[in-house]
C-alpha cells in the first residue's frame, strides 16, 4: 500500500493536520505534498488533485479520498490492528461522536479564532457563541476521559483519533490564552507534548521564515 497526503500550510490547515496525525497515528509511510493556501494559483493546484478544491486529501490505492473524517475512517478500518479508535465499544461511540461534533460544528470557535500555530495573543472581545463553544469543549473533553476510563493523558487514554480531531482546538485555545479549567490545560499540555503534534508544529513555524 501506498499513501500520499495532499495538505494546506502547516501554520493555517487544522483540517491537513488532522489527517496527518491520522496518518502518523496509523504509522504508516507516506508522502507529503503541501499546497500554499491563499495563493493566486492555491484553487488550480488543489483541482488537480480532486474537484473538492479543499485539503487534506489522501490518494490511496482505493482512489483519492477527501475529508479529514473519511481519510479517518478508512485509515481506520484499513489498519484495525492499530486500534485508531478505541478498542472498547462504548469508548469508541463516543470517540466518534465527539469527532462529529467537531466535524460539524463549533462554528463560532472556527470563525473567531482561525488557526494559526504562530499567534501569541488573546482575543480583544470574547464573542459569547465563542464563549459557549469553548465551554461545550471543555465539558466534552472531561465526557472523553470519563468513557476513557481515564487510563491516560490522551482523550481516551491512549492516543486516538479523537486526539487527532481535537489537537486544533488545544491549539487554538493556547495560541489565543484562553483561560480554562485544569483538566482542559492538562490535555492541551498533552497535545504539545505529542511527538507527532511537535514535528508538525515546528514545521508549521518554520514555514514563518520561507
Ligand atoms: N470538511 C473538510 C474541510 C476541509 C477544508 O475546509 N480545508 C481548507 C483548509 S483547512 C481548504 O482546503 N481550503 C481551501 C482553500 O483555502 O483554498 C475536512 O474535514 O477535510
Amino acid at each position: 500500500m501506498s499513501y500520499h497526503l495532499i495538505i494546506g500550510d502547516k501554520l493555517y490547515s487544522s483540517w491537513s493536520l488532522r489527517g496527518a496525525l491520522a496518518l502518523e497515528l496509523a504509522g504508516v509511510p507516506y508522502e507529503e505534498t503541501l499546497v500554499r493556501l491563499r495563493q493566486p494559483d492555491t484553487r488550480a493546484r488543489l483541482l488537480a488533485y480532486s474537484a473538492t478544491g479543499k485539503v487534506p486529501l489522501l490518494k490511496t490505492e482505493h482512489g483519492m479520498i477527501a475529508d479529514s473524517l473519511a481519510i479517518a475512517e478508512y485509515l481506520a478500518e484499513r489498519h484495525p490492528e492499530v486500534h485508531l479508535w478505541p478498542a472498547d465499544i462504548a469508548a469508541r461511540a463516543q470517540a466518534r461522536s465527539a469527532c462529529a461534533q467537531m466535524h460539524g460544528g463549533f462554528m463560532a470557535l472556527r470563525t473567531h479564532m482561525p488557526f494559526d500555530l504562530s499567534r501569541d495573543e488573546a482575543l480583544e472581545n470574547m464573542p459569547l457563541d465563542v464563549q459557549v463553544d469553548i465551554d461545550r469543549i471543555v465539558a466534552l473533553w472531561n465526557e472523553c476521559h470519563l468513557a476513557g476510563g481515564q487510563r491516560g493523558p490522551f482523550l481516551f487514554g491512549e492516543p486516538s483519533l479523537a486526539d487527532a480531531f481535537f489537537a486544533p482546538v488545544a491549539v487554538r485555545l493556547r495560541t489565543y490564552r484562553v483561560n480554562v479549567p485544569a483538566h482542559a490545560a492538562a490535555y492541551i499540555e498533552t497535545i504539545y507534548q505529542w511527538p507527532a503534534f511537535q514535528a508538525w508544529r515546528q514545521a508549521g513555524l518554520a514555514e514563518r521564515a520561507s
